[in-house]
């Protein structure tokens, strides 16, 4: 096992057997989302875990150190200045001593599923981008998910990348994709992408003991879409306007690789004036909910 410092809160839920959440560190960075909102953000999420009974763990690479779960001055570390780490950084992170690795979606599976942890969430996974039949940029998480046996949370994709790309990707790699109390896979902002998911599950125990099946094959993880709160869904049109800008601005500046989601990240917040600011700390705050849920209900299994 490669070395990981594991906190004690996350050490003793994991001795006693009670439910642990992971959590990706990227969203909470300066590559995710912009100050002070960022910290909302965390604060909301641990929150959330924590009110359902689980134990929250933030995944990072600190001062060279692969961390599961965090506390007091590790999470000012990486709420600023960060560098993006998918699985394939862990070891240029570690054996480079990287300051703050941000954990992404990929890497956060990765150092789960090594400390045996089965519920990972998140606000909205990387896919397949559009364009990507020129540029073949097609994010690591996809693999990520279709490899470690974890249940990822998420909001969908973005409405940036190919969601219908992404959703055959999901099929190529074999990875049961659910929605939660819907039949159409989210948007992040919006509740839907108007396209079906293969499997509807309507409570955290069904999805608990889709997991278990899926656990038992030993071949990888589970992808779990939640809409956003109705209350807090962005319109479509709201949505593509500032899509649209962000994307032409990322093809003419030449961005490329790791840079790209960032850079559109930023682009479309920029170009929504922060109206995604709410949408993005609820769909935060209830993925985080149902994660909780459903390692509760697995944990309760096991
Ligand atoms: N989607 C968001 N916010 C984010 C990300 C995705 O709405 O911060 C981050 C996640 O950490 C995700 C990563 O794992 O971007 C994907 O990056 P890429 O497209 O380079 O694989
Ligand atoms: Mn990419």
């Amino acid at each position: 096992m490669p070395n990981m410092i594991i906190s004690e809160a996350v050490q003793d839920a994991m001795q006693s057997g009670r439910p642990i959440v992971a959590l990706e560190s990227t969203i909470f960075s300066n590559l995710g989302l912009p100050s002070p909102t960022n910290e909302e953000a965390l604060t909301l999420t641990l929150g959330a875990v924590r009110s359902k009974g689980a134990e929250p763990a933030v995944t990072a690479v600190i001062d060279g150190h692969v961390r599961v779960g965090l506390d007091g001055e590790d999470y000012q570390r990486i709420l600023g200045e960060a560098h993006k780490t998918a699985e394939r950084d862990i070891p240029a992170a570690v054996s480079g001593r990287w300051p703050v690795g941000a954990t992404t979606v990929s890497a956060s599976l990765a150092i789960a599923a090594m400390a045996g942890i089965e519920v990972f969430a998140t606000g909205g996974i990387g896919g397949v981008h559009r364009g990507s039949a020129e540029t073949g940029d097609v994010s690591a998480d996809l693999g990520a998910i279709s490899r470690h046996p974890v249940v990822t949370v998420c909001a969908g994709a973005k409405a940036f990348l190919d969601i219908a790309g992404t959703l055959e990707r999901l099929e190529m790699l074999s990875v049961p994709v659910v929605g939660y109390r819907t039949d159409e896979f989210p948007m992040f902002y919006a509740r839907s992408s108007g396209l079906p998911v293969p499997l509807r599950l309507d409570s955290a125990e069904d999805v608990a003991h889709l997991a278990m099946e899926r656990f038992a094959w030993n071949t990888g993880g589970v992808l779990l879409g939640v809409p956003i709160p109705e209350d807090d869904a962005l319109s479509a049109d709201e949505i593509q306007s500032g899509m649209s800008d962000a994307l032409a601005t990322a093809a003419r500046e030449g961005i490329t690789g790791a840079a790209v989601t960032p850079f559109v990240l930023a682009e479309i917040s920029e170009s929504l004036d922060g109206q995604n600011i709410p949408a993005n700390l609820a769909l935060s705050e209830n993925n985080a909910r149902v994660a909780a849920e459903v390692a509760v209900a697995i944990a309760s299994m096991s």
